[in-house]
């Protein structure tokens, strides 16, 4: 089972707090323990409220076994049609879990329940029909040639899974970010293992009993609990029984993954770390662009990837930006995720707050201006003792700051004015980061040279974070490596034999 046995008793909870959750492992079908178990607290104010199972090297092995086994097991011999029904299953069981995996995220991220229940848990089940219908639509190729005798040849090229694939995800998005990599793998026909991370088992583990219920043979989908060097993600990248690795995180894991993925000459796809920049141009909407670097900054309490730190606005608007900008982060009520005012929720950990916090000091060291934020809200009662911070805006510091720099991952970001087009292009440029960019203006050939020049896997005119999932998703520069999305996934997740037939 997903949620065993409440054992408050042995956790010192009092009688009227929720129930502390067993999360376990899901090998080949069935939820299984271990000797080791890590806490989960919540975000919020800092409460157990899961004991997880820490899967070790054995727990590892069992898992890409099983994987494996189910390679050549009954879903290796599967119609992409039937594939595609399974995965449509899938995706509605979590339909009709909604309620509970927007419980499950919620309890581990702490984020509000309007934003999971809007992009979080729905996402989670479009990723399997889109993939589904992309593999049902996808063309194929083929080439006639001609050859000496006259008869000639015809070469067409067949996909097939690239076998196991192991699967490790952060924790910002969770069922998101794992289904986004699930989605397309299964509809390969590959299996996998996936790795959640540490701070939020919850979903990874509870879409198992989806699995089961959607007639997905055991094998195909297991999931290890557990952390990076030394535990479940290294016994995992590691293992030569694993095919391909999928992974989104920072780039310096990214790096690593990509050092034990040389071992056996195994393929790599990298989602990692940004710095993204929003350029405001004086010709913008002026509303549009503020709702939407709002919501850039700080969506998820700044907690995306894809999410802006640096907001780069044209001088004549900048005075007016920056004063709209404050505006609208001091509406941002923090508060409990299940409250309809909640505007932000807390960041992920105390480990991630520190590391948050120990930037806002930064700035305020280095001279910035504080226009708001800056600190710790000011929380009542338990939710003191949560991972909270204020949103942030900051100017005053230069591009060559570590603020302007270095990714933080929280709700904040420096305005910083510019002068001209080619200036402001050179700016967003000079970052080892090319992930995404939002730029805000009403000159249609503005929008169209500047997403051209910008060093980014994903440029937005006049929106932010608007998917279509058949395009193509990823990094440019130390944001990534490979695009995935669409028929771009595909690439990743099959292999394409090329077949020669002399007529
Ligand atoms: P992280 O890199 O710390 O951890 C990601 C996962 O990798 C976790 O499951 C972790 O346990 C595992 N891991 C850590 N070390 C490992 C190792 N040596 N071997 C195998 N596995 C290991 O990232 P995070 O803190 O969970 O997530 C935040 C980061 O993710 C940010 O940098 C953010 O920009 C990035 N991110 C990128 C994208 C994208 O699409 N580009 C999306 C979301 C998050
Ligand atoms: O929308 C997606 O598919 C995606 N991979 C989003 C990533 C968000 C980063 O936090």
């Amino acid at each position: 089972m997903y949620d065993t046995q409440p054992i408050a008793a042995s956790s010192g909870q009092s009688a009227t707090q929720p129930a502390v959750r067993q999360i376990l492992n899901f090998i080949d079908g069935k939820y299984r323990g271990t000797g080791n178990w890590f806490d989960k607290r919540s975000p919020l104010d800092n409460r157990l409220i899961a004991r997880v199972a820490e899967a070790g090297c054995a727990e590892v092995d069992a898992a890409v076994q099983a994987a494996r086994a189910a390679l050549s097991g009954p879903w290796g011999g599967l119609t992409v049609a039937q594939r595609v029904e399974i995965l449509y299953a899938v995706a509605d069981g979590i339909e009709r879990r909604f309620d509970d995996f927007l419980e499950a995220e919620v309890a581990d991220t702490g984020k509000p329940v309007s934003l999971a229940r809007h992009i979080d848990i729905p996402r989670g089940a479009a990723n399997f029909k889109v993939f589904a219908d992309v593999v049902k639509n996808v063309p194929g190729e083929s080439f006639e040639m001609p050859t000496q005798d006259g008869a000639g040849a015809i070469n067409y090229a067949i996909r097939r899974p690239v076998g196991v694939v192991g699967v490790i995800c952060p924790w910002n998005l969770p069922l998101l970010l794992m289904t986004w990599k699930v989605g397309p793998a299964l509809a390969c026909g590959n299996t996998v293992v996936v790795k959640p991370s540490e701070e939020t088992p919850q979903t990874a583990a509870l879409l198992g009993e989806v699995m089961n219920a959607a007639g997905v043979p055991r094998g195909v989908y297991n999931v290890v609990h557990g952390f990076g060097p030394q535990s479940a993600g290294e016994f995992l990248t590691t293992s030569p029984g694993v095919n391909a690795i999928t992974f989104t995180g920072e780039t310096r894991t990214g790096a690593a993954i990509m050092k034990a993925a040389a071992d056996g000459a195994r393929p790599v796809s990298l989602e990692m770390g940004g710095k993204n920049a929003a350029i405001v141009f004086a010709d913008c909407d002026f509303d549009a662009a503020v709702e939407g670097t709002l919501r850039s900054c700080f969506a998820n309490a700044g907690q995306v990837c894809l999410g802006t730190e640096r907001v780069y606005v044209e001088r004549p608007l900048f005075d007016r930006f920056v004063a709209a900008l404050k505006e609208g982060a001091e509406r941002l009520r923090p508060g409990r995720p299940e409250a309809e005012d909640t505007g932000m929720g807390p960041l992920i950990s105390q480990e991630h707050r520190n590391k948050v916090l120990s930037y806002y000091h930064k700035a305020a060291e280095l001279g910035a201006t504080v226009v708001t934020g800056g600190g710790v809200p000011d929380m009542p009662g338990e939710l003191r003792e949560g991972a909270w911070v204020q949103p942030t805006i900051w100017t005053g510091l230069g591009d060559d700051s570590p603020i302007a720099r270095e990714e933080i991952f929280g709700p904040c970001a420096l305005v910083m004015p510019f002068d001209t087009e080619a200036e402001v292009i050179g700016r967003a440029n000079a970052n080892e980061y090319g992930l995404a960019t939002a730029i805000w203006t009403t000159n249609l050939a503005r929008a169209h040279r500047v997403a051209g020049a910008i060093e980014v896997g994903i440029a937005w005119v006049n929106s932010w974070f608007l998917r279509d999932l058949r395009t193509a998703f990823g990094g440019a520069k130390q944001s990534g490596i490979g695009r995935e999305g669409g028929v771009h996934s595909l690439e990743f997740y099959t292999e394409l034999r090329n077949v020669c037939i002399k007529l």
